[in-house]
């Protein structure tokens, strides 16, 4: 193990500048401890390495059996703040005793660490009311970062993060129907490769345009340093905006959407620009070649940019909505046409079984964006059947969009809206917020997953769970809804039994082998800013996982490795989720 794990770290970070005795002692130790660098705080100890806003809860968790903690100035090491440590709590999923060191009390804005006495230091955090500014920027810009079609530049931030125009040829696969070239150039490399995919495309971007309609307030000003900047949208509607023209070429004449664009199989571990596989519209191999899930999505997306860029590009927002009426029609011809992956594709499949809820989805935004009968009818026919995806949060992903649909029609607020419906979707939502918040509270590590919900991506299911909460909050707000998404913001930043910030360049412990072909081209010595992983995994669907320890508790089955695509590739959905979680927690 020690020397495969050389062998990867030296492929992935070949240009890394780190002294020969660290990477001696880092194969003699442990990964993390390498990760760390020279100045080392105890794993024992997990904060949220970004830090925690003034007016809420301030928890740290240390796994190693202690008394008490002392919080700490950073600038002059004075002990602020001191407090006993919790009685220890056994976590299950995670197999860590858990104390909780609570220390709400401290109001001062500033950078602090924690000492436990007989155990260590954490790392550095701040407390402040705009602590997360900065995650939800580099956050956003990672959505940069995945442009596809064009030059790309971090700079001079992170200056070399930087890849010219990539995947500008394009061509239609036999699958879909069609032939000859169509470069559809534009878009967002889905995650690790670089495969562009509609329905992931669907919820990452319907989920951005969903941050913009209810925290658009806290978000309208906030530069993104893209291309764009300045030119009178908001950022986050300019970064949008890439991945919609994209997904807009996708449709075809008849109103139907291709899945997907992406070579035949996934490329090597290149850079963006020196991929030069084929980039093929795939469909579904017989007609009508276009797929029941993709195009539905195209609608539900394509209906809400109708109304949310409407005052800043009346034309575009025409085109969209023109866009989502004839996908909408096409799925109403077409209602089940579901994808697997043709002969000869092996690249991700996002294969989604049923369709109707994305179905319900397109309606429920039409009918917010139009307030047409049609499509209004249309959900009143079929939403109750979805009620019971309510109940257990978060529900939400990207082959389950059942509970956008619900939640935009009771958001919609249209006159002659179902008054019926909208009580069961808020009362749904409600009862099933307030058990998350207990839940959570009695979870040791304070975060909502369960054991159940460590599958690949169960990072994007902690943000999904804050997602949830904030929605809920939004239909009756309540400070334990938002205490609680935060919750989950702080496992995500470093309140995990790994101690581990899982967003690349966010504090002083984050991952630094994320499964991204960018990151992984041996250009950089850290990772792309900004980016989430995927996170641990019990489903082991790769050779680093499948290699792990069998009796590993669910928790833990996760690897800072570049080959664990299964635990530790960054993907545009999960993002999404992150960035809805930080506006929400936004000051
Ligand atoms: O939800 C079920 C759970 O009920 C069940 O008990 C458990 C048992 O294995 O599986 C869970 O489902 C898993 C699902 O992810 C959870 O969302 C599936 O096993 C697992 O195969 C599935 O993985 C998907 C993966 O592609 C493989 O198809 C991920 O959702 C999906 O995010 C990921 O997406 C890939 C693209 O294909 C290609 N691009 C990168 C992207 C991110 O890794
Ligand atoms: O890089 C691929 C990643 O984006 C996918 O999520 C993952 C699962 O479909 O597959 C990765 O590609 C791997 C392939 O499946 C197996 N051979 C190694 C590839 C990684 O380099
Ligand atoms: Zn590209």
């Amino acid at each position: 193990m020690p020397g495969s794990l050389f062998l990867d770290f030296i492929h992935a970070r070949s240009g890394r500048k780190l002294p020969i005795a660290a990477v001696l002692a880092g194969l003699v130790i442990f990964p993390a401890a390498l990760a760390a660098g020279a100045e080392s705080a105890s794993l024992a100890i997990k904060v949220d390495q970004v830090g925690y806003l003034l007016d809420g809860p301030k928890v740290a968790f240390v796994s190693a059996p202690a008394a008490t903690f002392q919080v700490r100035r950073c600038s002059d090491n004075v002990v602020v703040f001191q407090a006993t440590l919790a009685p220890p709590q056994v976590d299950t999923n995670s197999g860590d005793q858990v104390q909780a060191a609570d220390f709400s009390g401290l109001q001062q804005a500033g950078s602090y660490y924690i000492e436990v006495p007989g155990v260590g230091r954490s790392w550095n955090f701040t407390l402040g009311k705009n602590v997360f500014d900065r995650t939800y920027y580099l956050a956003m810009r990672g959505f940069y970062g995945q442009r596809c079609g064009t030059a790309v530049d971090l700079g001079p931030e992170f200056p070399g993060y930087s890849h010219p125009a990539c995947h500008l040829h394009g061509e239609f696969h036999p699958s879909s129907g069609a032939k000859g070239t169509r470069d559809n150039i534009g878009g967002w490399h889905d995650a690790g490769d670089y495969g562009r995919y509609m329905v992931n495309s669907g919820i990452a971007t319907g989920t951005l345009l969903w941050a913009w309609e209810i925290y658009g307030e806290k978000l309208k000003n906030i530069s993104l340093k893209i291309p764009e900047s300045g030119n009178g949208t908001p950022d986050i509607l300019n970064e949008a905006r890439w991945n919609l023209e994209w997904m807009l070429k996708m449709q075809d004449d008849d109103g139907g959407a291709w899945h997907k664009q992406t070579s035949t199989h996934f490329s090597g571990f290149v850079a963006p620009q020196d991929d030069t596989l084929p980039s093929e519209v795939i469909g579904t191999g017989a007609a009508p070649w276009k797929s029941t899930c993709a195009t539905a999505d195209l609608a539900a997306v394509a209906a809400i940019a109708a109304r949310v860029y409407q005052p800043y590009d009346a034309k575009f927002a025409g085109r969209a909505l023109e866009a989502a009426r004839r996908a909408w029609a096409w799925t109403a011809q077409h209602p089940d046409v579901t994808f697997r992956n043709p002969p000869g594709i092996s690249t991700g499949e996002y294969a989604d079984a049923n369709c109707a809820d994305e179905r319900l989805w397109a309606a429920a935004e039409l009918g917010r964006t139009t307030g047409e009968p049609a499509f209004h009818n249309f959900f009143l026919q079929n939403y109750a059947q979805f009620l019971p995806t309510l109940d257990t949060p978060p529900a939400e992903n990207w082959s389950s969009v059942a509970p956008m649909a619900l939640w935009t029609y009771a958001l919609s607020h249209r006159k002659g809206s179902d008054a019926k419906a909208v009580q069961a979707i808020r009362g749904r939502t409600l009862a099933a917020a307030h058990a998350v918040v207990e839940r959570t509270r009695g979870n040791p590590y304070h975060v909502s997953l369960l054991a159940k919900d460590y599958v690949w991506g169960s990072n994007g299911v902690a943000a999904g769970y804050g997602i949830y909460l904030l929605i809920a909050n939004v239909f009756q707000p309540d400070q334990g809804f938002v205490d609680t998404a935060r919750d989950n913001l702080h496992y995500l930043l470093g309140r995990n039994t790994f101690s581990l910030s899982w967003v690349t360049q966010v504090g002083e412990n984050s991952f630094q082998h994320p499964h991204h072909r960018p990151s992984g081209d041996g250009k950089q010595d850290k990772p792309w800013p900004g980016l989430l992983s995927g996170g641990p995994n019990a489903g082991r669907q790769d050779a680093v996982l499948a290699a792990l320890p069998k009796d590993l508790p669910p928790a833990r089955v996760y690897a800072d490795r570049l080959a664990s695509y299964a635990s530790n590739e960054i993907a545009i959905n999960w993002q999404a989720s992150l960035v809805f979680l930080l506006a929400g927690v936004l000051q």
